[in-house]
């Protein structure tokens, strides 16, 4: 019952969405702008249109155009512990906190998440792709921040070693990039569906990642409360680990995709 309940929730949602999105008698309805998932008892997420688009990915490591041929939805937040718990039943987090970002969790754990929650919703829940994580947190630039070049300002959008108390945040505080989504950089590294690796030569289309890897590792990005170095909070800036790695600055975030049913 609690699972028709959500569906039925989600129905509405995606309704509401589409009748605020369609004023007059246009034939060709726009996505919402937002997604509201209902997760059950009360708890929510929230997912903002991102477009598609064209961006240089890669920085001076392997700058190549990559295109995002499709709109996507992707969560205005890391997964918080409430949601991770709505759906999964479990809270791994050090950190505890209904708000703050699940952490100690997998790519194995995100990745069921995920599966879970496209059960529940019908719909296609998964991590983002390194470039489309990519390039949502540059939200249109081209700087090595999503705010700029200058990393004097990384304290207005990013929980990061100098200003985050060695801990995790309630998630959604800071200043979001331009399209809305916040903690992009810091609060916890984020896991990408992707296999870390190099990079293609030339421009590509929704590349999914290496086909064959570095040691099995998978992508995380974004950087965390606990480094020191904005380096690491580059838009650009990679880091990778193992499936079934887990660690107190390791969260992610979820995207769906826009070809939902009723949209
Ligand atoms: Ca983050």
């Amino acid at each position: 019952m609690a699972t028709r309940q959500a569906w039925a929730g989600w129905a509405a949602v995606l309704a509401a969405a589409a009748l605020l999105a369609a004023p007059g008698c246009s034939s060709q309805a726009e996505p919402p702008k937002e997604l509201k998932i209902d997760l059950g008892g009360a708890v929510t997420m929230k997912l903002a249109l991102i477009p598609a688009g064209k961006f240089m990915m890669g920085e001076e490591k392997g700058p190549h155009e990559v295109t995002i041929s499709k709109p996507f939805y992707m969560g205005v937040t890391e997964v918080t512990q409430a949601q991770y718990e709505a759906v999964m039943g479990t809270n791994p987090s050090h950190f505890k906190g209904a708000t703050n970002p699940v952490e100690m969790l997998t790519w194995n754990d995100a990745t069921e998440f995920c599966k879970k929650l496209s059960e529940k919703t019908r719909q296609a829940v998964r991590l983002p792709t390194e470039a489309e994580w990519e390039y949502a947190c540059r939200a249109g630039t081209q700087t090595a921040f999503s705010f700029g070049e200058d990393p004097s300002a990384l304290g207005d959008y990013a929980w990061y070693r100098a200003n985050s108390g060695w801990k995790t945040h309630p998630v959604g505080q800071k200043k979001p990039n331009a399209w809305g989504l916040y903690d992009m950089h810091g609060n916890v590294w984020e896991w990408c569906a992707d296999l870390y690796g190099e990079y293609p030569k030339g421009p590509v289309t929704d590349p999914s990642g290496s086909a064959t890897g570095d040691r099995g590792y998978l992508v995380l990005r974004g950087g965390s409360w606990i480094r020191a170095d904005a380096g690491a909070f580059r838009c650009a800036s990679r880091s990778s680990n193992g499936p079934s790695v887990c660690d107190f600055s390791y969260g992610f975030r979820v995207v769906v995709s826009v070809s939902a049913p009723g949209l």
